[in-house]
């Protein structure tokens, strides 16, 4: 199984419809430390809750930080989130 893209985009949204009302819900989910914002890290583990292969896990975060991080300081705040949410189209 290839996974391009959208693959992988409709895979967090089938885990942000199951599990989350509300995109809110899943930035604080993964936001574990409750700091108000998202790291590396936290998007390799919502990337394993989407059941995205291990083997890319690591480039797809490493991706996902660079497009969401718009101001480029290592972390996702839910302002970006939402923002990049409302660019890819990923509905709640
Ligand atoms: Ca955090
Ligand atoms: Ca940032």
């Amino acid at each position: 199984m290839a996974w391009t893209k959208e693959k992988i985009l409709t895979n967090i949204e089938k885990l942000m419809r199951s599990k989350f009302s509300e995109p809110r819900e899943a930035f604080d989910y993964f936001d574990e430390d409750n700091d108000g914002n998202l790291t590396k890290i936290d998007f390799k583990k919502m990337l394993k809750e989407a059941d995205v292969s291990l083997l890319i896990r690591g480039l797809v975060a490493e991706f996902m930080m660079q497009s969401f991080d718009t101001n480029k300081n290592g972390l996702v705040s839910w302002e970006e989130f939402q923002e990049a949410i409302k660019v890819s189209g990923i509905k709640k």
